[in-house]
């Protein structure tokens, strides 16, 4: 019989541009990944590890049975015999210690997922109110999140570039020709970019590698960890040289005065030796982005993950607020889904959040929760620190926190201590392999979807959805469906699970399916180009979408401006500019200080053929032997007799790794890049992978709650001192 080939539109969801997909099915099995031309944004664009991901949905190391560690390691066992004693289990520390025994840490691709998502937190939430949720994100964007918190009352008001009409573009800490962009959906970013320079406007990227990014447009060379001190000198010009309309920040913003207390000592005389960058080059700056009527200023990771991210956004938005670029067209602005009623959900979610912030605080650091969670970098504390709410079961969905956050070492010995331990992955990875058990799931391809979490982040208003385009390769199954099952199974011992049970059956007799598909087809059909239950006809639901736009929709050709008093959450409709806790985050800054004997300073760098720590087993990325190396700049090299291809030792406060290194002139004098995601021990199954091995670069990063960032607990990543001598 002749084979069955079908051609599916559907689209990659490893990175946020969420490019339009062809995935080419032959007898259910996935044979190729191509382009989706007739995609309207990404227009036939892919890149490398897109069009590499069938080699992960194949690839013969991935886990497709459930596993569970054994005496001489990993053996196969059904599902059933999994979830009946990881319940058994679970239900017996939660009777011994409640429900703040037991943690949950989602890693980046639960992201990508909106089932996951919902079955992490109800599953979490559902045991009891004492459970600890981490995620990736107190690596990634709590501080951007808190910083919202702080200025709109609610964290998913996060601003974007108007990328697609703005003349001047600021960029701090962001890498996008090679990471394609982060809280910012734009396929062909580059392009985008591009576009900008072609009408005439300017692209600059402050940066302490010359990047790729950095390379194509304008470079400003920084000093890694000293942003604030740019932006407090920027908004001091602004206010000094009288560049600011103060009345009308007045009529948008509460605390201009305070916000002018905190600023004043900032003169970019007295910032230029610790940022690097010369007064000149701020005033100018200043002027040009109060002076050019589409202008943004857009931070990201880079930004975020310094010893005082939560302040350095903060302050990014304050710089858009005063110069006038917030919330209007070609400045940074609120991408909204548009939904009914949306204002008062962010006045609700807003209050539910603050009041979370104040009330919750990490037993080990005592920072607050950042949207309900807490820092990933002191989960080994939270599993070896006795007392009440020791964890002593731990799940780890879509994560590898053992190379992702600091002192993986200290995790993985951490996982040693746990009565019980379970991965949901499609890998072994060097934190799956520490668990008891490893539950197979599907891979985005093997799932319906909808990108949920990246809807307010869209530079064009824009909606797509997928079913799954090929059916769960060997016994994997989807998040929600195993949670699902462990809370029916848990249903005797936790309330709330015997409660959803109950909820579900009732509604199941009314007809309604109570899951996370229905509440995202009700959001579809209540936002922009929704048909509003019928009100408007012909307009979107989710099937709809997936049957009538199997390519995806704009829904909008801009994102809409005017907005600012729906975006905020705070009652008064304004945004609130006295924080203490911001004041304080300056204060610190004035006290910073080098431990001796670390004169470098150590940043990260994202590679084009990686992504974070999970596809360095696909054989079209490695291609040509790839390794990790570290990034030197050549003076610094010189000085210490390394030469090009050397390995060598770099040594921080908080342990060391031996890294080959490349010497460069593409850096600011004094700074180290070393990438993230690598550190294949052999630990886990991926052969290719760990025949590359490298090291964890968070070795040379710190789990001491001292270093926590204090508003958001967000790790310290980047700006870490450290020495380099040849190994
Ligand atoms: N190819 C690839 N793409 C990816 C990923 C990947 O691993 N590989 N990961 C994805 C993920 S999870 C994310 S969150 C996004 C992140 O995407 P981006 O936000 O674009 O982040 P990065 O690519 O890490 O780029 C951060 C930049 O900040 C610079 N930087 C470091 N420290 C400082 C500092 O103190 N100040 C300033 N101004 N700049 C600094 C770095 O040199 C780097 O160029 O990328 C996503 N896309
Ligand atoms: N030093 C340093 N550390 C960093 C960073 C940095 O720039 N520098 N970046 C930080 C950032 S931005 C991030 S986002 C984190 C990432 O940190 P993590 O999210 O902890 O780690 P990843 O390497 O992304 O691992 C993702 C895991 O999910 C699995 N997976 C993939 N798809 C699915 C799925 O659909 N379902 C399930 N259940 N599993 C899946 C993969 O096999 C892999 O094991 O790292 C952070 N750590
Ligand atoms: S840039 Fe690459 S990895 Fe990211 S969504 Fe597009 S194809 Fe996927
Ligand atoms: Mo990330």
């Amino acid at each position: 019989m002749a084979p069955v080939i079908e051609n599916k539109p559907t689209f990659c969801r490893i990175c946020e541009p969420l490019c339009g997909m062809i995935a080419t099915v032959e007898d259910g099995r996935l044979m190729a990944l191509r382009p989706d031309k007739d995609h309207p944004l990404s227009a036939g664009f892919a890149c490398q590890k897109g069009i590499a991901f069938t080699e992960v949905v194949n690839d013969p190391d991935r886990v497709t049975r459930p596993l569970r560690r054994g005496p001489a390691g990993f053996e196969e066992v059904t599902w059933d015999e999994a979830m009946a004693d990881i319940a058994g289990r679970l239900s017996a520390i939660l009777r011994r210690h409640g429900s703040g025994a037991v943690g949950w840490y989602m890693g980046n691709p639960g992201a990508f997922s909106y089932a996951h998502t919902f079955a992490a937190l109800l599953f979490l939430k559902g045991l009891g109110r004492h459970g600890h949720y981490f995620t990736a994100s107190s690596q990634d964007t709590n501080s951007r999140l808190i910083a919202s918190q702080l200025l709109y009352g609610v964290p998913t008001s996060v601003p974007i570039p108007d990328l697609t009409r703005t003349d001047l573009l600021v960029m701090m800490g962001a890498n996008p020709v090679v990471s394609h962009g982060s809280f910012l959906t734009a396929p062909r970013i580059k392009d985008r970019m591009a576009d900008i320079v072609k009408r005439g406007g300017r692209v600059v990227i402050v940066d302490p590698r010359r990047s790729e990014t950095a390379a194509a447009f304008e470079w400003l060379g920084i000093v890694p960890d000293t942003d604030s001190l740019l932006l407090l000198s920027l908004l001091n010009v602004m206010f000094a040289e009288g560049l600011v309309d103060v009345a009308a920040i007045r009529v948008r913003a509460d605390g201009v005065d305070w916000l002018r207390s905190l600023f004043g000592p900032f003169a970019p005389e007295s910032t230029a030796a610790s940022t690097g960058i010369d007064a000149d080059s701020v005033r100018a700056l200043a002027r040009d982005l109060v002076n050019t009527p589409r202008a943004a200023v857009y931070g990201r990771l880079g930004t975020c993950v310094g010893s005082h991210g939560t302040l350095t956004t903060y302050l990014i938005d304050a710089v858009n607020l005063v110069a006038g670029n917030l919330d209007v067209p070609g400045g940074s602005v609120f991408s909204t889904m548009n939904t009914v009623g949306q204002r008062w959900q962010n006045v609700a979610m807003g209050a539910v959040m603050r009041r979370s912030y104040r009330r919750k605080r990490s037993r080990i650091s005592g920072t607050p929760y950042a949207i309900g969670s807490e820092p990933a970098a002191l989960m080994a504390k939270e599993i070896t620190t006795s007392g009440d709410r020791r964890i002593r079961a731990m799940f780890v969905s879509a994560g590898n926190p053992v190379l992702s956050v600091p002192n993986g070492e200290e995790l993985e010995a951490a996982f040693g201590e746990l009565e019980l331990s379970v991965a949901l992955d499609f890998y072994v990875t060097e934190t799956s392999a520490q668990c008891d058990y490893i539950l197979p799931v599907t891979t985005m391809y093997e799932r319906d979807d909808f990108p949920y979490t990246f809807q307010g982040f869209q530079a064009t208003p824009f909606r797509q959805a997928t079913e799954a385009v090929l059916a769960p390769v060997g016994e994997a199954r989807g998040e929600w469906d195993i949670v699902a099952e462990l809370a029916g199974r848990l249903a005797r011992s936790v309330p709330a699970f015997a409660a959803f049970a109950g909820v579900r059956k009732v509604l199941g007799l009314l007809g309604f399916e109570a899951s996370p598909r229905t509440m995202i087809d009700a959001l579809v059909r209540m936002s922009e180009g929704g048909d509003k239950f019928g009100l408007r006809r012909g307009g979107l639901t989710l099937r709809r979408l997936t049957e009538k736009h199997p390519h995806g929709v704009v829904v909008a050709p801009h994102i809409r401006t005017g907005v600012l008093r729906e975006a905020v959450g705070y009652l008064s409709r304004r945004v609130r500019l006295a924080h203490p806790g911001i004041a304080a985050e300056v204060d610190k800054l004035a006290r910073r200080a080098v431990p001796d004997g670390y004169p470098l300073r150590m940043i990260g760098l994202r590679e084009p053929r990686s992504e974070n720590s999970w596809m360095h087993n696909s054989p079209m990325l490695m291609r040509g032997d790839r390794r990790q190396h570290a990034l030197m700049h050549v003076d610094d090299a010189a000085e210490r007799t390394i030469t090009d291809g050397d390995e060598v030792r770099i040594t921080s406060p908080h342990g060391a790794i031996t890294v080959p290194v490349v010497t460069t002139k593409d850096l600011v004098a004094g700074v180290v890049a070393v990438p993230h995601g690598w550190g294949h021990k052999g630990t886990g199954s991926w052969r290719l992978a760990n025949r590359a091995g490298g090291a964890n670069v968070n070795q040379l990063t710190s789990s001491d709650p001292g270093d926590v960032e204090a508003l958001s607990g967000m790790a310290w990543l980047t700006g870490v001192p450290i020495r380099v001598e040849r190994a």
